[in-house]
């Protein structure tokens, strides 16, 4: 089948100009992004995406958590809309696509489907979801996570910063700096279908030679706070077994959780990001230490037979010291909808785009909204697998024939 007029439409310099513009928001000198969630870089990158819309006469609307929604009308107004989008928010040494390929690729399609002049029975939208990278603020996919209902808006707007600023007064700075008509009501509106188009963040599609990745699956997630509280004294006049060294107890408890969770398969993903220490002198015995922990794996039962390990161990190895785990989020496996699936992988074939089905290692805004309706998600290569890095690099032809295979689903979805 002849690449339609909707594919046709995408235009691969527009779409790189697009993705040039938004690094420059939060841009870092080695050529990565810092835009983290609520900051100011995030205001700019909203408002920069508001003014493109605009443009081009597409209506927008943020909800109460900051999700940024730009909506082109179909014929039927009243027809549940086809939605299509990803995160601007970054990791602190982020890369410029994470996240922000699926929101431009969603905007790209939007401006096809205006360019070829194709009328859709249903409104096509795309949405930037706020906080999807849960780095400043966790949870993380914060924003579609409230939208589908899968974490209270009030509790979300409770959530603290590592510097303890609290998410509602960031959002209200947000929303103040980058305005928008608001979707009155508590978040949450039917959706048709979803399709999310991201980089693959790992090494698979280069590896394979393939262009598009038809994912299949997202595996689950689990997050947790260890916190461990001992005593300050002076490093200098306290005897070794006098003391209650809150980071001591932190790393006898994380070396113990490293090796519980090595599965021997290299399966099972446990991260350390963070670690916090406090007071954080160099001569005073640490009282207090904090880590967060990030595990992953494609079977529910592995990760709460594992989350039962963690918190063995942290009651067994945290003396002399006290110490206590707390779960931040849990995310089941997700099964993408295989007529989302079949879709995706027919209109790879009809644009003669090498392409293979496989699963994602990452979390994405697409594992909520698959709870909600028929979901499928658009993976295109990044170079040697590298993303959460500066370094993380994609081509312009790669993103523009993810954004095609895109338009084409939206279009067909849009007029079912
Ligand atoms: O952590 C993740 O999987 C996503 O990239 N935020
Ligand atoms: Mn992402
Ligand atoms: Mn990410």
């Amino acid at each position: 089948m002849a690449e339609s007029s909707v594919a046709g439409a995408v235009r691969e310099d527009r779409l790189w100009q697009r993705h040039a513009d938004m690094a420059k928001l939060g841009g870092t000198p080695k050529g990565g992004v810092n835009r983290q969630a609520l900051s100011a870089e995030d205001a700019a990158a909203r408002n920069l995406l508001g003014t493109w819309a605009k443009t081009r006469g597409f209506a927008t609307f943020t909800d109460a958590i900051g999700n940024l929604f730009v909506r082109r009308e179909g014929t039927d107004a009243k027809a549940q809309p086809v939605l299509s989008g990803s995160h601007m928010d970054s990791q602190p040494t982020g890369g410029r696509f994470d996240g922000m390929y699926g929101v431009l690729a969603a905007f790209e399609a939007l401006e096809a489907l205006e360019d070829a002049g194709v009328k859709t029975r249903r409104p096509v939208m795309a949405v930037a979801w706020t906080n999807e990278e849960g780095s400043r603020f966790q949870p993380g996919a914060m924003g579609s996570a409230v939208f589908a209902g899968h974490n209270k808006l009030d509790e979300m707007l409770q959530a603290k910063d590592w510097k303890g600023v609290v998410l509602k007064d960031a959002l209200a700075e947000t929303l103040k700096a980058a305005p928008a008509p608001r979707h009155e009501g508590p978040p949450g509106f039917p959706l048709d279908f979803y399709v999310e188009a991201h980089i693959e963040q790992g090494p698979r599609l280069e590896n394979e030679k393939k262009t598009i990745g038809v994912v299949t699956a997202i595996q689950g997630s689990r997050r947790y706070i260890v916190s461990t509280t001992g005593e300050e004294a002076h490093a200098g006049t306290t005897p070794r077994a006098a003391r209650k060294d809150a980071f001591r107890a932190a790393l006898q408890i994380a070396t113990a959780m490293y090796e519980a969770t090595n599965d021997g398969g290299d399966t099972l993903r446990f991260t350390i990001g963070r670690v916090d220490v406090s007071p954080g002198s160099p001569n005073t015995v640490p009282g207090k230490a904090v880590f967060t922990i990030d595990m992953r794996h494609p079977d529910e039962a592995v990760l709460e037979a594992h989350e039962a390990k963690l918190a063995a161990i942290v009651a067994a190895r945290a003396a002399p010291c006290s110490a206590g785990i707390e779960r931040v989020t849990a995310v089941a496996p997700t099964i993408f909808d295989p007529r989302v699936i079949d879709l995706v992988r027919t209109k790879a074939n009809a644009l003669k785009l090498a392409n293979m089905d496989m699963p994602s290692g990452a979390g994405h805004d697409a594992m909520h909204i698959a709870r909600l309706c028929p979901t499928g998600m658009i993976f295109v290569p990044c170079e040697r697998g590298v993303s959460h890095n500066e370094a993380e690099n994609a081509t312009p032809q790669d993103l523009a024939a993810g954004a095609r295979v895109l338009a084409e689903v939206l279009a067909e979805l849009a007029n079912r």
